[in-house]
């Protein structure tokens, strides 16, 4: 049976936190699904359709390892793109205690929702400060956010 995964997110715009986790998911699994959700919690910057197309562009850079498939969703719970497409598990990547408190009730829900599986996986030290609120914010006050992103993310924002 094929081991079968999704790492949501917003990815507004992806990071090189987000890219650490989904190179480190796609290891693990025989398909990866990574899935740009709406989440209303929060005022966007980028349309969901750029968002998909600079994490296919970054993955490809990135060297891409043919297992992933970027998609995106709004027609309902995330588990039930999860379940259109076989997987089990989803995938969340955890910095602090804050993500910690974020994160498990959406996994508890999830899993009594529809038998879904949640995995955290720790970041990389080196990005684990990183987010795209914070990409978002540089990049608003003419920053450099090349330390923070992928190179087709720093020269998409520096061109927009
Ligand atoms: N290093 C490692 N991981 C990171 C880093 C980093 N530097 N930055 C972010 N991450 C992780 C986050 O912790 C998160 O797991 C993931 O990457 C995505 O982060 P964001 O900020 O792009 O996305 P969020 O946090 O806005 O998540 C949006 C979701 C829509 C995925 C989330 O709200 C969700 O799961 N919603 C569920 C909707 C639903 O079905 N609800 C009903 C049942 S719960």
């Amino acid at each position: 049976m094929k081991r079968i995964a999704v790492v949501p997110g917003s990815f507004d715009p992806v990071t090189l936190g987000h890219m650490d986790v989904i190179q480190r998911a796609a290891g693990l699994f025989d398909e990866l699904h990574v899935l740009v959700v709406h989440n209303p919690g929060k005022t966007a910057l980028l349309p969901i359709s750029e968002r998909v197309s600079l994490l296919e562009r970054s993955i490809t850079d990135a060297g891409d390892p043919g297992n992933i498939t970027v998609a995106s969703w709004s027609m309902g719970l995330l588990v039930d793109y999860a379940t259109d497409v076989g997987a089990s598990v989803l995938v969340k990547g955890i910095r602090s205690q804050v993500d910690v408190a974020y994160e498990t009730p959406m996994a508890i829900v999830n899993r009594h929702l529809a038998g879904v599986e949640t995995i955290f996986m720790l970041p990389n030290p080196a990005h684990a400060h990183v987010s795209s609120s914070l990409v978002r914010q540089v990049s608003g006050l003419g920053g450099d956010v090349s330390p923070y992103v992928p190179p087709a993310v720093a020269r998409f924002l520096q061109a927009s």
